[in-house]
């Protein structure tokens, strides 16, 4: 009895409490983050959700030499999806499947195809994705793609938005190891510019080996529409990182080895390198005039210093520039000193005069404030700030452009607001909505490539730390420390209402085109299955559907050396029920998610009795989804 009344009491007072926190909220109007105890914070600037909240952004995330793509929830930082791009991936069969394969592999060089049979590889199992960046219309993120570079293999890579999947994938002819990739502002996505990091021969055929001096490097456009290459223009030093303007006329690259060096002494000689700007019209202009050459089937320009022709012009910046980065006041571009304590802070409107005038090319330059010790990476908050990693003090510092601006033409003033410490060493900031117009200030989130003592000790290989920074006041906070597996360089943070997945495939998605093809030339409808394998001498192909619990053959026989594809289409199409089929002991597996059809081919050599079975857990008989294999030996 008492305990009842206890309950009751508890429970009483937990709603007068709840009524009174909810009465509080109303009258300071602060909202609906003051109830059930979440943090008694702004509204927008709530950073613990609780369970069944949603999160205001969609976090886009590097993984480095892990070769995915991470989507997680920000600033929940709750890790939503992982999409596999230049990796393998065990769980949905990503660089097995005969989908996959065609999109990691039908846009490799042909050299590069006969690398890897001749190693009966069937694609590289390793990637280093170091920046997405989402497609752009009038100067914002328009939820079309993402895009993507590969450091370990010189590819670009696209995400189609609509279902969160890798749809193209090229590698870049001509260059070595792209490493900056931002899409084009303005008007539109359009190009996706990507920069060659390391220096190799024109043509590197063997002809020239050790002979530094006779290497170049390469600026690639990238239609991002068709993804495939618009022109490439030949550069003088390497190429880091690089962005884009707000006017549709310019693109930015810096460079921190303009020695062409090859040794560190040698890469860090010079008290200036420089930051590459392309003209795009000038370079359209050139490519409609035939100034090119063509090599392995792009137009390649000749942009080299001392060419003196409009493609691009030299911008002195001390001293081995890293990052590259523009303003959402559509005007300014910071270029990130990294060996300098300085940032060089570029006016987009003085770039004209460098083309038309030859002007002085450090005429472009209307701020250089001195920082701190190993600036990387700025990002802004659309209200005049801008953030920079220091990596060697292990800090954030917020500036002010305007005055940096003042500064530097003889004001006295500071623009230096604040300093955060971060744990530790940072390379990578970004804000929420930071590289578009539409910047709001709200969240920065700075990716630490150390984390030390920061978590619970895992052995000497430790995670990176990431920590989102509350910037809504002029002093900084840190509040939220997230490890993360190797290594997430980059982020982009995206307003959650510009992101919009479909929840189930469309029959008609070209992802299955093939299939659909093969189908049709067997007599068989993909959604209906064959009750029979289709043999067709040593190759058999096996055509069946699921839908919770079942697949639609229970069995199938196949010899043994047979050539075996299996096609699975999915006929749920209730949302969030994802069917897989996993052969056993074959080293086979694929997802096959809600109306999508996926393939996956093998040779039977195992005689015997072996299970397929769904490895997604999808309906209370889901162990029950199963069927086997028979493969009859050889000799019988
Ligand atoms: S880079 S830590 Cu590969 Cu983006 Cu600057
Ligand atoms: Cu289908 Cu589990």
């Amino acid at each position: 009895m008492s305990d009842s009344h206890d309950k009751l009491k508890l429970t009483r007072r937990g709603m007068l409490g709840a009524t009174a926190t909810g009465a509080l909220a109303a009258t300071t109007g602060a909202g609906a983050g003051l109830f059930g105890g979440a943090t008694p914070a702004h509204a927008a600037n709530k950073i613990n959700l609780e369970p069944g909240e949603l999160d205001e952004y969609y976090g886009f995330w590097s993984s480095g030499q892990s070769g995915e793509l991470r989507i997680l929830g920000f600033p929940s930082m709750r890790e939503l999806m992982r999409v596999p791009v230049f990796n393998r991936c065990s769980a949905t069969g990503w660089g097995q499947t005969n989908e996959s394969l065609k999109i990691l592999t039908e846009g490799l060089m042909p050299e590069t195809k006969e690398f890897l049979a001749a190693r009966n590889m069937k694609t590289y199992d390793n990637g280093d994705l170091h920046h997405p960046h989402m497609s752009f219309t009038d100067g914002t993120y328009d939820g079309r793609y993402l895009f993507m570079n590969d450091k370990a293999n010189t590819r670009v890579a696209r995400i189609r938005c609509d279902v969160m999947k890798c749809d193209k994938i090229i590698e870049i002819p001509n260059a070595g190891d792209i490493h900056g990739l931002r899409p084009q502002k303005f008007p539109r996505t359009g190009y996706v510019f990507a920069n060659g990091e390391h220096e190799i021969p024109l043509v590197n055929n063997g002809d020239i080996l050790d002979k530094p001096d006779e290497y170049v490097n390469i600026f690639t456009a990238i239609d991002g529409d068709t993804m495939e290459i618009a022109w490439q223009v030949i550069v003088s030093g390497n190429l880091d990182n690089c962005d884009a303007d707000y006017q549709g006329k310019y693109a930015f690259s810096t460079s921190y080895n303009s020695e062409m060096g090859v040794t560190l002494a040698e890469m860090t000689e010079n008290e200036m390198d420089h930051c590459v700007i392309f003209n795009i019209k000038e370079i359209e202009a050139g490519v409609a005039a035939g100034d090119y050459q063509e090599l392995n089937g792009v137009k390649v320009l000749d942009g080299r210093k001392g060419q003196n022709k409009k493609y691009t012009r030299y911008v002195p910046i001390p001293n081995s520039p890293h990052g590259c980065n523009t303003a959402p006041d559509q005007k300014h571009v910071v270029i990130n000193g990294k060996l300098s304590p300085t940032v060089s802070v570029i006016d987009v409107t003085k770039v004209d005069a460098l083309f038309d005038q030859d002007a002085d090319p450090r005429s472009c330059i209307v701020a250089e404030p001195e920082l701190g010790l190993g600036p990387l990476h700025t990002a802004f908050d659309g209200k005049g700030d801008a953030f920079t990693t220091l990596f060697l003090d292990s800090q954030i510092v917020r500036w002010n452009i305007d005055k940096a601006i003042e500064a530097y033409a003889g004001g006295n003033v500071d623009p230096i607001v604040s300093k955060v410490d971060v744990h530790y060493q940072p390379g990578h900031n970004h804000t929420t909505m930071g590289e578009t117009k539409e910047a709001d200030g709200n969240w920065l989130i700075t990716l630490n490539k150390f984390s030390k003592d920061r978590f619970i000790n895992v052995g000497p290989l430790k995670p990176e730390n990431e920590q989102i920074i509350d910037i809504s006041k002029p002093e900084m906070k840190v509040v939220h420390d997230g490890p993360t597996f190797a290594e997430p360089h980059d982020v982009v943070l995206v307003r959650r209402d510009i992101v919009n997945p479909v929840n189930v495939w469309s029959r008609d998605d070209p992802m299955w085109e093939e299939a659909r093809q093969q189908a049709a030339a067997d007599g068989v409808v993909l959604e209906d299955g064959a009750d029979e394998p289709i043999r067709d001498g040593n190759k058999v192909r096996v055509y069946m559907w699921s839908q919770a619990p079942m697949f639609s053959l229970e069995k199938f026989t196949v010899r043994q050396g047979d050539e075996v594809t299996i096609y699975v289409t999915n006929l749920d199409d209730v949302d969030d029920v994802t069917h897989g089929l996993t052969l056993s002991n074959h080293g086979v597996a694929m997802e096959v998610g809600p109306q999508a059809t996926a393939s996956v081919t093998f040779t039977a050599d195992r005689p015997g009795v072996h299970w397929y079975y769904c490895q997604w857990f999808c309906h209370a008989l889901h162990m029950e989804m199963r069927g086997r294999m028979l493969v009859e030996p050889r000799n019988v």
